[in-house]
This record gives structure tokens, C-alpha cells and sequence, in this order.
């Protein structure tokens, strides 16, 4: 039996140094120290041995016990520590690698014109004043001395909510609706979307426009002149050669468009400004005398000019764009170039 003992101790040996994983070794420690392990076997057999031999058996085997229950705290320390170096080298980390970039948001292209042209006239004391898109009939026409029959008001150029209601299809309603309510000295600025139903590389059916307006004792088309073309300037550079040609609003009289030498050709023709070497950019002329009527002005007393541009089509020619949709599609390749 004392060679059983010896065998058993060298047997339990090798497989504890074999054992990989924990459930290798709770099935060693089964095999050897369990209820029906093989010590346990041998421990119960000493106990029917005569006293000498008991008590000299039961020694080594109770040592044996001793140092194989051992053997195994030590094996499972040593599997433990395996385990975590392994998986520590699994995931290991090269924390030399260059990080992941954050992609930064940034403004829209037609936010920052619209920023760029409210700052310009900002500087020249104009304030901006906002209104609502669905408008009335009254303050988007009517005050507007546009007449009832004029072609703006068809069905094909404006988008009805109602016989009332409409989407403003220009931002000149909100400066109707301030002169109600201040008294001149007045210099407003109005950006905001408009709406008419159109659709091509030049159209949307929503589009930005910033509208102004001065009005003052004494304010003349010398002011408007003045004023407009310091924004071009601004705006479009100190060289920049600009024109002023007459033209028609039922809102102003006179009325003149503002014409800048062509940015693309810059002046000897080309596909976009249709062979003329000139770019109109935005409307402008004094308030008529009828709409200072409909908002209480006395027009023997004050004077004014007014302007109104489309913030899509300064933004175009200021990055050279070609189709005027693209600052609606919000494809990121686009948008991240400004
Ligand atoms: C334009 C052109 C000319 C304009 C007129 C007014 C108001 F309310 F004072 F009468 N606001 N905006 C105006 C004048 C707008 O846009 C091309």
C-alpha cells in the first residue's frame, strides 16, 4: 500500500502540472481528494489495517493529503495567473496609435453669408427684425402697394394655406409690420425664409433673403447709392465694379437693380452672367409714398430706401456654385467645404 501511496502522489503530480483551466483542476482534485477519490479509497482501507501498520499508513497518507490539497491551491494559483496573462496580452493596447478624429460641426454656408451681410450693415447701423413665414394677404401684398391683380399673387407664384394665408414669398412684411410699431428714425434689417413655388438649378421653393430699410427725414437715393455700395464692397472686394439700373417695384419709386461685374468672366461674358459681364445681385429703389400711407408715415416728412437680396444667390457667386440645391441636400462632401 505504500507503493499504491508513492503512485498515487507521482500520478497526481503530472496531472496537476497538465491542468490548464480551473474545471481541469476541480476534476483532478475529484479524482484524488473527492468522496470517492482515490486517497479517499485508500484512507478508508487503512482503517480496517492492524494498529502498526494503521498508524504508519495513516501517517503518510494523511501527509499525502495534506500536500496534494496544497498542490492544488498552488496549481490554481498558477492557472489564475495564466489565465490573466493571456487575456492582458489579448487585449492588450498600443497606446502609440494616433486617436480617433472627432468630426467638428461647422456652420452652414448659407448661415455664414447671412451672418457675413447682416455684419456689414450692422456696421452701418441697421438692426435686424424678424416676422413670421405664414403671413396675411394684407402684409405681404396689399401694404406692399401690390396691386390685386399683380402676377406675383397667382397661385402659380405664391403658395396659398388659405384665402388669407399664405408662405411670405419675401421678407418685406416684416418691415411693414415694424413701421407699424416704431416711428422713424428707422434702420431694420430683415434675413429670413421665403417660399415660391419653383424649382431648377437657380430655384428652390424655399430660399433666404435679406430685406433693409432706412427711413429718415431727409434719407435719398444719394443714401441708398452710398450704402449699397459700401455692402459690395465689403462683401465682394474693395475693386469690385458695380452698376445701378433702372427698374420697376410696385414698393419703391424709382426702383433700381444693383449689377456687379461678372465674378466668373470678370467682365468679358460668359454662360453665367448670359454674355453681359454683369451679375444682377439684389433690388433696391425709395419707399413709395403709398406704403408709408399704409403703415401711417407722413410721406411729406420722411423718406426711405429699401433693398432686398437672395442670400443663395450672393453665396453662389461668392464660392462659385452652379446649382443652387445643393445647400439643401446636406450631403457632407459639400457642406464640409466651407
Ligand atoms: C426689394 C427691392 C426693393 C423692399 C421694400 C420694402 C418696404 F417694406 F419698405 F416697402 N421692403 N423691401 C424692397 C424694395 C425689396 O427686393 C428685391
Amino acid at each position: 500500500m505504500m507503493e499504491e501511496l508513492e503512485g498515487l502522489r507521482r500520478s497526481a503530480e503530472s496531472d496537476l502540472a497538465a491542468a490548464r483551466t480551473e474545471d481541469e483542476l476541480t476534476h483532478i482534485k475529484t479524482k484524488y481528494l473527492g468522496r470517492k477519490g482515490a486517497l479517499t479509497a485508500i484512507l478508508r482501507r487503512i482503517g480496517s489495517l492492524g494498529p502498526e501498520e494503521r498508524q504508519q499508513l495513516g501517517k503518510k497518507a494523511n501527509e499525502l493529503k495534506d500536500f496534494l490539497s496544497q498542490q492544488v491551491e498552488a496549481a490554481l494559483v498558477r492557472i489564475r495567473q495564466e489565465d490573466r496573462a493571456r487575456k492582458l496580452q489579448k487585449e492588450k493596447i498600443d497606446c502609440t496609435l494616433p486617436g480617433r478624429r472627432v468630426a467638428f460641426g461647422h456652420k452652414h454656408p448659407i448661415t455664414i453669408v447671412r451672418e457675413e451681410i447682416c455684419e456689414i450693415f450692422g456696421r452701418l447701423g441697421f438692426t435686424v427684425v424678424e416676422g413670421p413665414e405664414v403671413e396675411t394677404d394684407y402684409y405681404n401684398f396689399t401694404a406692399l402697394n401690390i396691386p390685386p391683380d399683380h402676377p406675383a399673387r397667382d397661385m402659380q407664384d405664391t403658395f396659398y394655406l388659405d384665402n388669407e394665408l399664405l408662405l411670405r414669398t419675401h421678407t418685406s412684411p416684416v418691415q411693414v409690420r415694424t413701421m407699424e410699431q416704431m416711428r422713424p428714425p428707422l434702420r431694420i434689417l430683415s434675413p429670413g425664409r421665403v417660399y415660391r413655388p419653383d424649382s431648377d438649378v437657380s430655384h428652390t421653393p424655399m430660399f433666404h433673403q435679406v430685406e433693409g430699410l432706412m427711413v429718415d427725414r431727409g434719407v435719398t437715393f444719394a443714401d441708398l447709392k452710398g450704402v449699397l455700395t459700401y455692402f459690395v464692397r465689403e462683401m465682394f472686394g474693395p475693386e469690385t465694379a458695380l452698376r445701378f439700373r433702372p427698374s420697376f417695384f410696385p414698393f419703391t419709386e424709382p426702383s433700381a437693380e444693383v449689377d456687379i461685374c461678372c465674378v466668373i468672366c470678370r467682365g468679358s461674358g460668359c454662360r453665367v452672367c448670359s454674355q453681359t459681364g454683369w451679375l444682377e445681385i439684389l433690388g433696391s429703389g425709395m419707399v413709395d409714398p403709398a406704403v408709408f400711407e399704409n403703415v401711417g408715415y407722413d410721406a411729406e416728412e420722411f423718406t426711405g430706401f429699401a433693398f432686398g437680396l437672395g442670400i443663395e444667390r450672393i453665396a453662389m457667386l461668392k464660392y462659385g456654385i452652379g446649382d443652387i440645391r445643393l445647400f439643401f441636400e446636406n450631403d457632407r462632401r459639400f457642406l464640409a467645404q466651407f
